[in-house]
Parts: structure tokens; sequence; C-alpha cells
């Protein structure tokens, strides 16, 4: 065959091809085939020796009108196959935002956080500051700086967690027994103002695991030291956080008691919120439920803390979180609080 009419053939086969190739991975073994150092075009040129001289130039010159217009094909139908790729592709990765969404289970603060949040709301209107303690306390801080020096049987109401003693340390390390530490803490850091704060806190005993008692619980300490404060401060204090903690309208009583670092020491007590003073399983039929342990801070401790006793008085409480919660949400075991089964906390 005539070696015009075999280039002419090589090129409609090559447009044919091009037209065929859907993707590109077949467009690029098209070029390699077509266009590339081997490609059937390009071998065309060679041939260009066999040829008369006179034909030569007409023949090159065919072949190169051929390779611009397969190129330019070649990147039209590049072009044409990139944007059908993108197409598809974003019609298969294709977001229909009209549809509902997705919920996402959303967590809430646990009934003690609740509860904690409550008290401190109700303090900071009766002008009461948050004060923080650490809960890894030195045992002076725990036990003998508020008056329960080492052998004294008080001891024996707070079982203690020791830490591992440093090396060579003069001081014992234990996990703080109740909130009362921070008393001297605040007294020590605020010396010579006045003092107004609630101390919340983690609280760690060594004891038996019931229905009533954790080994981890809650303690909110309460601390006013000034010029004139009385016991009738102290008292009034307490039967308004009652009143705005389980409602208005209790009667409230106080009890004398003993604790080493107040005196005189009391009790105060609120009637029975389930039986309203009748007796029942909750008051163990006494008609009362305990709402805190208080005194006047007893001058050996005010001492301590660095305010003279002849010039300054002062009160201290101090009450459980979670088992006030447990009165007012009905809670039967305190062992729920912190077993993390969601069935329990999800009610609050
Ligand atoms: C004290 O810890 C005193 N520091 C309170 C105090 C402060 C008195 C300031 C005077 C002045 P008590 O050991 O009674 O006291 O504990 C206080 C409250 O902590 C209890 O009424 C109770 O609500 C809570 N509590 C005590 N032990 C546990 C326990 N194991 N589990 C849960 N709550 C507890």
């Amino acid at each position: 065959m005539n070696l015009f009419a075999t280039l002419e053939q090589a090129y409609q086969t090559a447009q044919a091809a091009l037209e065929a190739a859907g993707d590109t991975s077949a467009l690029e073994a098209w070029y390699a085939d077509t266009l590339g150092r081997k490609g059937a075009i390009t071998l065309q040129v060679r041939s260009v020796g066999q040829l008369p001289a006179e034909e030569r130039p007409a023949f090159g010159k065919r072949v190169n009108e051929i390779k611009q217009a397969l190129e330019a094909a070649y990147a039209a139908r590049a072009e044409a196959i990139k944007q059908a790729e993108l197409t598809r592709e974003l019609e298969a990765g294709a977001v229909d935002v009209t549809l509902p969404g997705r919920p996402v289970p959303l967590g809430h603060l646990h009934l003690t956080t609740q509860t904690l949040r409550q008290i401190y709301t109700i303090f900071a209107r009766m002008g009461f500051e948050v004060y923080d303690a650490p809960d890894v306390e030195l045992e002076s801080y725990n036990f003998d700086l508020l008056n329960i020096p080492e052998y004294h049987p008080a001891r024996d109401m707070w079982d203690t967690f020791w830490m591992q003693q440093i090396h060579n340390s003069p001081t014992r390390l234990l996990l703080r027994t109740h909130t009362s530490p921070g008393q001297m803490r605040a007294m020590r850091e605020r010396y010579p103002e006045p003092i107004r704060v609630i101390l919340p806190g983690k609280c760690y005993r060594y004891e038996q695991i019931t229905a009533r008692s954790e080994h981890q619980f809650y303690q909110v300490e309460g601390l006013a030291v000034g010029k004139r404060i009385t016991m009738t401060d102290l008292i009034g204090t307490l039967t308004q956080f009652a009143a705005m903690f389980y409602g208005p309208g209790h009667k409230m009583r106080v009890r004398s008691s003993y604790f080493p670092f107040t005196e005189p020491s009391i009790e105060m007590d609120m009637d029975c919120i389930l039986c309203g003073g009748k007796g029942c399983r909750v008051c163990k039929y006494t008609g009362w439920l305990e709402i805190a342990g208080a005194g006047m801070v007893h001058p050996v401790v005010l001492k301590n803390g660095g305010y003279d006793p002849d010039e300054w008085s002062g009160f201290a409480f101090g009450f459980g979180v979670e088992r006030p919660a447990m009165l007012k949400y009905n809670v039967s075991d305190i062992r729920y609080f912190y077993g993390n089964d969601l069935r329990f906390l999800r009610q609050f």
C-alpha cells in the first residue's frame, strides 16, 4: 500500500481508538500506543526514507498535521474524561444535607456535681466563697493542728489511708479524712483578714462500704472567722442552708456534740424529709435527720491558724454531699453514686 494511504489509515485507527478510551488508564495506554516513542504515528515518521525525495516534504508535513491534530484531540478527551470521573466521584460520595442528623449521645453532670453546684450557689448567696484545699494532706493539718494529737481517741473517728512515707520526711502524708484541714490552710493564708469560705472536696476513710458509707465521699466544710461571730450566726447559716437546699418549712433542732476542733460542738438536725417527723426507716424512727456537724472554732485551732482567740472568733461546719443528695432524690444506697451504672445516673 502507498505510504500516504497507510498513514491516513493509522490516523483513522488512532481517532477511533481515542473515542473508545473511556477512562484515564485507557487514555494513557492510547497515548503510548499512538504518539509514544514506539507509537503507530511516531513510527510513520521513520518510513519517510522509503519515499522518493520529492514526496518526502509533503509526507513529513502530513505526519506533523496528524500528530498535532491527535495531540489536540487527546487533550480534549483527557479533559472530558477527568470531568466525567470527577462527576462520578462526587455523585458516589454525595451527602444529602436534607437527611435528619444522627443524634450524638450527650452526657450530663453527675448527681454529686449537680448537688455540689446547688450547695455552692446557696452559700454564694450568703457571701461564702469556695476555697480549694488538697486531697493529699500532711498529717499535722488533718489531725494535730485541729487539736487531734497522735494518741487522741478522736483519731478513731477517722480511719485513715496513709501515703507511703517519703524518704526521711519528718511528716507523714495521708488522704484527708475530712475537709477540716482546709480550715487551717484558709486561716494561714488569709490572716489577718476575716474569712467566710466553704471548702468542698473528696474525703477518704478506710472503712466498711455499706448502703450509707463509701470509702471515698464528698464533704463541704464551712468556715467563718471574724471579730464578733457567734453561735447564732452558725445556727442561722445552717437553717438558711437547709431551707434553700431541702425546701422551706422544716423544723430544725440543735444537739450538743463533740469535735476536737470546735468548742462548743453541735449537730444540727432537720425533721425527716420523708415522714415529716413521724418516724420511718430513713430517720431510724427518730423523726430527725442530721444536717451537719458544727461548732465554734476551738481557741487552739484559731491560734494554730494565726488568729488570736481573745480578739477573733469563728464558726465551722461540715456535712457530706452524697447523703443529703440521697435524701433529696430518694436514693436508697450510696453505692449507686460511683457504681457507673448509667441506668442510675441517667435519672438525674
Ligand atoms: C467530720 O468529718 C467533721 N470534720 C465535720 C465538722 C466540720 C464538724 C467542722 C465540726 C466542724 P463526720 O465524721 O461526722 O464529721 O462527717 C461529716 C459528714 O460526712 C457526715 O455527716 C456524712 O454526711 C459524711 N460522711 C462521713 N463518713 C461518710 C462515709 N463513709 N460515706 C459517706 N458520707 C460520709
